[in-house]
């Protein structure tokens, strides 16, 4: 996980990656952008408060009685739909396992410098809300056009630029049946922290696609340009690399961390004898068909349960027997498209995609 020698970056768009320790900018962050602790992944689907956040300025304060989605841009015939109308149309209600591109970027060495997410940029729950190709249909995709740009009500700078978030889907991406314009997160309105009163959900990517508090959708004739689509969201090796854009989630599975912490260091005391180890794991690119447990490095196949559905996460669990001394666990997931998490994650600029095998350190008594 170490960086290669690449050239110095001249045009930074943010700080240049650090190995020096966590800085108050990054422990700011951390607060306001907060995991879900392992322990959750009890749960099959993710209580609403237990998800993690990911909010790049501030929250926006919107109140649903005025709001409106103008769908226009390259369309044949442009509307404005009230929350009722969308609440209207016909629904679909999916499970989804979201994760922030960011998630495991505190590992790298050097460090870039955002939120300093270890493992837990992650949450599974059930989204509920109305198909957007549908929609865009009746509106009427005019002649020329090439993607779908979802603007979202949050402002703020980013890479000295002022911004509202926005992302785009070519139409291909917005053709899929499971992209929803999502009202509900786990069988209630959105929360205001998860994008009140509508957000796009795009099952399968990174979390960064899934704009929240959307305020209009616009089809247009040329790539979106935007920073969140253009500039973020790439593997680069270096600022100045253009670098390729960051899609799909890449295969993951995570532990519950065994037995019981330590306060400060949170490392897991457990006792010796037969124990259930358990997690979850999830692809955005295909099904997790294995997950293998190391104990001190030596793997073996765990037991896969069924899951929620194809944009969820898979249960699993191995059944060790744990014997007194220090023991290192890990785990790592196998998807269909034959993708297996790298115990060494490559380096990158932004730190993204970093999903290299969980490692859980126990000492047994
Ligand atoms: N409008 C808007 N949408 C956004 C964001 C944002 O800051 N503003 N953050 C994105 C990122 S990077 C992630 S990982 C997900 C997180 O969604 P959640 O906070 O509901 O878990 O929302 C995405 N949608
Ligand atoms: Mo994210």
């Amino acid at each position: 996980m170490a960086r290669p020698a690449a050239p110095a970056a001249s045009q930074a768009h943010s700080a240049e990656p650090t190995t020096g320790p966590l800085t108050p900018e990054e422990l700011q962050l951390a607060f306001r952008n907060r995991g879900m602790p392992l322990e959750a992944m009890r749960h099959e689907l993710t209580p609403t408060g237990l998800h993690y956040l990911v909010i790049h300025w501030d929250i926006p304060d919107i109140v649903a009685d005025g709001w409106r989605l103008p769908v226009g841009g390259l369309v044949v015939r442009p509307m404005v739909l009230t929350l009722d109308e969308l609440r209207a149309r016909p629904a679909s209600t999916i499970p989804v396992t979201m994760e922030c591109a960011g998630n495991g970027r505190a590992r790298l060495d050097p460090r870039p410098l955002s939120i300093p997410w270890l493992t837990e940029a992650i949450g599974t729950a059930e989204w509920t809300g109305t198909p957007v190709w549908p929609l865009l249909e009746e509106a009427g995709i005019g002649p020329g056009a090439v993607e779908v740009v979802f603007h979202g009500a949050d402002r703020g700078i980013q890479g000295e630029e002022e911004q509202a978030y926005a992302r785009a889907l070519t139409l291909d991406e917005a053709r899929r049946p499971e992209v929803l314009l999502a009202y509900s997160m786990n069988g209630r309105p959105l929360e205001p922290q998860h994008g009140f009163p509508l957000r796009l959900i795009v099952p399968g990517w990174y979390g960064m696609t899934s704009v929240k508090w959307l305020t209009s959708i616009e089809v247009v004739d040329s790539p979106f340009q935007g920073f969140q689509q253009a500039v973020a969201y790439h593997y680069q090796q270096d600022a100045d690399d253009p670098g390729t854009p960051v899609t799909r989630q890449e295969v993951r599975a995570l532990m519950i961390p065994p037995g019981i912490p330590d306060f400060f260091t949170r490392h897991r005391l457990v006792d010796a004898g037969r124990l259930r180890l358990a997690g979850r794991a999830w692809s955005g690119v295909a099904p997790v068909i294995r997950v293998e447990v190391a104990v001190d490095g030596a793997w073996a196949d765990a037991v896969l349960e069924a899951g929620l559905g194809p944009f969820a996460w898979r249960g699993w669990s191995f059944d060790w027997v744990a014997t007194p001394g220090e023991h290192e666990l890990a785990c790592r997931a196998t998807d269909a498209a034959g993708r297996v998490q790298p115990l060494d994650a490559p380096w990158n600029h932004q730190g993204m995609g970093v999903n290299h095998v969980q490692r859980v350190a126990v000492t047994v008594r």
